[in-house]
């Protein structure tokens, strides 16, 4: 087995769909949370000088996507064949659609304006989006995205209803058939166990 080292922020950020893959697959590696007065020296080292970076055996790899995605395959949780892989992807996709129009929540700086985004990016994008991805997981039963198991795409959808509501304050009561399987995927034994040990960070 190679010496996985996954390099991030100490949160849970653009790293934790690949943390939540590495417990669910029972797999270990190196949780590493730089100190941030370590960033600057260590930025022009990464390939695109952005983090997370995953270092497999001392290689690296940047982009928390192809990260996920790279990890996901390893442990087959990326489905069983090349059109389940798609079916990840769609929804992989749809859910960095809604964390890119998340963004202006965490650069407003204003605090009355942030609090308005929250609820306005909410009403206007990503009410829509979390409708194609409920309208995706019903085409496939209800229970999981993709044929019969949890894959890639549970763990992400766990990841972004988990993210709205810390950051939002949003229930989510709009969706309560996402909300459900959250529930249901944060019960898988070792999701259960990292969820209960993960450090409790803002976002
Ligand atoms: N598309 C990249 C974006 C990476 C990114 O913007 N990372 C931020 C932290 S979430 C970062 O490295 N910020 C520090 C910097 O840019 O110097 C990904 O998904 O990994």
């Amino acid at each position: 087995m190679p010496q996985y080292k996954l390099i991030y922020f100490p949160v849970m950020g653009r790293a934790e769909l690949t943390r939540l893959l590495f417990a669910q697959a029972g797999v270990d590696y190196e949780d590493h949370r730089l100190a941030s007065d370590t960033w600057p020296t260590l930025k022009p080292t990464m390939p695109t000088g952005t983090l997370p970076v995953l270092e497999i055996d001392g290689k690296r790899v940047a982009q928390s996507q192809a990260i996920a995605r790279y990890v996901a395959r390893e442990f087959k949780l990326a489905g069983d064949n090349n059109w389940e892989m798609a079916q990840c992807e769609q929804v992989l996709e749809t859910l960095v659609d809604i964390t890119t129009d998340m963004v202006p929540m965490f650069t407003e700086k204003d605090e009355a304006k942030k609090a308005e985004l929250k609820t306005s990016i909410y009403e206007e994008k990503t009410k829509t989006k979390l409708k194609y991805i409920e309208n995706m997981l019903a085409a496939n039963g209800g229970d999981y995205f993709v044929g019969k198991k949890c894959t890639i795409a549970d763990l992400g959808l766990l990841n972004i209803v988990d993210r709205i509501q810390l950051v939002t304050g949003n229930d989510l009561k709009d969706f309560p058939k996402l909300v459900a399987h959250k529930e249901k995927v944060s019960k898988e034994p070792r999701i259960a166990a990292w969820l209960e040990k993960r450090p409790k960070t803002p976002y």
